[in-house]
């Protein structure tokens, strides 16, 4: 018995050494509003989950509408608890990504950790300036921003802010 003990205690070292994302994976969150600005690509999100979420490992995950060219943004510094109901920037996620842009004119993005996807977006026209954002009153919840009539381009971006409803 003390030997198997050793013996998990042993795998569990090894675990943590190898796998530097975090034990207590993100949930609970869902995508209100991104950007493409060449430059200063940024997604935000809001926390829905009952609980405060640290974003360290999480990964922003975006693709063309047929599944190519994926690119993936890791969430490598620790955020900091973030309570539910607020909102946060995630800022320069070309630069997270090691490319020169990150978010296409038409795609898909989702949010993932520890391999399970919290959130899922599609679009079919951002624009090149300002920003695509979530109608305000719209459901926050992963299947309630599903809806692409629910968004809409605006020159006003509300960075880490509730969005105004669609005009
Ligand atoms: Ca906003």
């Amino acid at each position: 018995m003390g030997r198997m003990i050793l013996l998990m205690l042993a795998l569990a070292f090894v675990g943590c050494e190898r796998d530097p994302l975090p034990v207590t994976c993100v949930s609970g969150l869902v995508v209100t509003e991104l950007s493409r600005v060449k430059g200063d690509e940024w997604v935000e999100i809001a926390v829905v989950a009952d609980r405060p979420q640290d974003l360290l490992g999480l990964n922003i995950e975006a693709k063309n509408l047929d599944g190519s060219a994926l690119r993936i943004a890791t969430v490598r510094e620790a955020s900091g608890l973030l309570p539910p109901g607020s909102r946060v920037v995630v800022e320069h996620l070309e630069q997270l990504s090691g490319r020169t842009t990150f978010l296409p004119e038409s795609g898909i993005l989702e949010l993932v950790a520890c391999g399970e996807v919290l959130d899922r977006l599609t679009w079919h026209k951002m624009p090149d300036s300002g920003s695509l954002a979530l109608s305000g009153p719209a459901p926050l919840d992963p299947v309630g921003n599903d809806d692409e009539r629910l968004w809409c381009a605006t020159d006003t971006p509300t960075k880490g802010q509730e969005n105004p409803p669609c005009q």
